[in-house]
């Protein structure tokens, strides 16, 4: 389609970017990590949403390439923020089904890694509820392959699937992210307010670190902060930013 084809030149052209938005832990606002969030800046059509093209790119086996390239530059701006001693915390990466379907994605990652010198301790994945639902067994397999070489795992979008509580304790994954559908509404709507909290208590029990994404306003920090939710990201603390504007924010806050 003209869309696919606009996306392969996009790739040779470097017309794709990647920004970072900061990760905090609620209790004192320190560095858990920077999510990497791709964006694609068109000669004619100025900035694209991945909610536009993603889609796109997954049904076409583009995603393969980009999650590739999307990939490589978090680890090269994680080597080099290393290098300037930016405090980044993790670089969390989110990668589809399709990316993690395919056979040779885990040593696609490992080689990424080794060939950057970015330390897997350093890096994460955002991995989707629904990915992990289609095929429980598969993803418990792919995932500890991921885990044993030392990569954080974050299921994204949680609540928005229908993880059974019987996989999610064979899984091995650290945290848990709460859809922003439910963020967006606190503290005007209640089934929303009890579904966080529902999750948050989730995590507690077993024993995972829960981050609230899409938190805007002070209520819902002081509602997740309330409920012991551990980590926010959302505009309240910061845009998803570009590596430059990153760390000047990270090293301008106190
Ligand atoms: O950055 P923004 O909030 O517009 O992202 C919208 C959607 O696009 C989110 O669901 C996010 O997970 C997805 N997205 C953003 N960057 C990437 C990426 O690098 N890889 C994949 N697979 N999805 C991404
Ligand atoms: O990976 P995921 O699809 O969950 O990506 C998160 C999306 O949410 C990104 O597109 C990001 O730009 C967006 N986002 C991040 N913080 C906020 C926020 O506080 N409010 C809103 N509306 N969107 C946000
Ligand atoms: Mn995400
Ligand atoms: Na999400």
């Amino acid at each position: 389609s003209f869309v696919q084809s606009a996306l392969r030149d996009a790739l040779e052209q470097s017309q794709f970017f990647v920004t970072y938005q900061p990760q905090l832990r609620i209790k004192d606002y320190s560095m858990v990590g920077v999510e990497a969030l791709v964006r694609w800046q068109h000669p004619e059509r100025g900035l694209i949403p991945p909610d536009s093209f993603i889609p796109i790119a997954e049904n076409s086996g583009l995603i393969r390439e980009l999650g590739a390239w999307i990939l490589r530059t978090a680890c090269e701006q994680g080597v080099q923020w290393l290098n300037e001693q930016v405090n980044f915390g993790r670089i969390y990466v989110n990668v589809s089904a399709t990316q993690l379907h395919d056979e040779s994605f885990t040593e696609a990652v490992i080689m990424c890694l080794k060939e950057t010198g970015f330390p897997a301790e350093k890096l994460g994945l955002e991995v989707t509820e629904s990915f992990i639902m289609k095929d429980p067994q598969h993803a418990i397999n792919v995932l500890s392959s991921f885990k044993e070489i030392g990569i954080e795992l974050a299921i994204d979008d949680f609540g928005t699937g229908y993880s059974s509580l019987s996989y999610l304790k064979q899984l091995p994954i650290d945290k848990l992210k709460i859809d922003q559908s439910f963020i967006r509404d606190i503290p005007d709507d209640p089934n929303d307010m009890a579904i966080a909290e529902a999750v948050i208590a989730m995590g507690k029990a077993l024993n995972l670190e829960v981050i609230a994404e899409g938190v805007e306003s002070q209520i819902q920090a002081d509602f997740l902060l309330d409920k012991e939710c551990t980590e926010v990201q959302g505009y309240l603390y910061a845009h998803p930013l570009t590596a430059d504007a990153f760390s000047e924010w990270e090293k301008q806050r106190d």
